[in-house]
């Protein structure tokens, strides 16, 4: 079982990385490979989705397979009931996914520039950087350099009831001003509110089951 983890975390890895550029030509719509909501994968969602979000609670899998991600709708690491409830209400009341605040260019160039500055001493092109939105001037975002390499490790983050589950080396970062922050310190110093908090964890989902769509 403990390779078969390590083989997803690596595939997970290489798609999150592979879903950089989508996410970012994508964000702040809703016509993402990734539909919120759309347990059983047919681009549509109704019923149907209760149904195989029901069975997926009656069979429970690991945290960081694909259908769990599917399923847990409200970010809390759980596939339970409370899923449900968020189901329901995305069918019956047209709830919306969260919107994912645009970066613009230039704010993602000073991103790199502060930290090839701070902490590497690669080349600005070299730096792979997925970002998750804008709140209040304080950006989200991975980031990566060839002296940052990943490991095989997988742990899970929860914040204030939103759980984030990290292939070591990818972990969230928070920019604001020119500074880098963990998320959790981001959040708890209030440079981030609990909304930011799970449109991050949102725009997160939508990186991770963007090409298993
Ligand atoms: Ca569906
Ligand atoms: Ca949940």
């Amino acid at each position: 079982m403990k390779i078969i983890k390590k083989g997803l975390a690596v595939l997970l890895c290489m798609i999150i990385m592979l879903g950089a550029a989508s996410i970012a030509a994508n964000a702040g719509t809703i016509s993402m490979p990734y539909i919120w909501g759309d347990i059983n994968v047919n681009r549509k969602v109704d019923l149907s989705d209760i149904v195989a979000l029901r069975e997926h609670i009656m069979n429970l899998d690991y945290y960081y397979e694909t259908a769990h991600m599917r399923c847990d709708l409200n970010f809390d690491g759980y596939v339970n009931l409370a899923d449900i409830v968020i189901l329901r209400r995305i069918i019956f009341t047209e709830h919306a996914a969260p919107r994912i605040p645009l970066v613009d260019d230039g704010t993602i160039t000073q991103i790199k520039q502060d930290w090839v500055a701070k902490y590497t001493e690669v080349n600005i092109d070299e730096i792979w950087i997925e970002p998750y939105g804008s709140y209040n001037d304080a950006v989200a975002v991975v980031l990566s350099d060839s002296y940052h390499m990943s490991t095989d490790n997988i742990w899970q983050d929860k914040i204030d009831g939103v759980a984030f589950t990290y292939f070591s080396g990818d972990e969230i970062k928070v920019w604001k001003n020119g500074d880098f922050y963990t998320l959790r310190t981001a959040y708890e110093s209030g440079l981030i509110t609990k909304g930011d908090l799970l449109t991050i964890a949102y725009a997160r989902r939508v990186s991770q089951l963007t090409y298993y769509s």
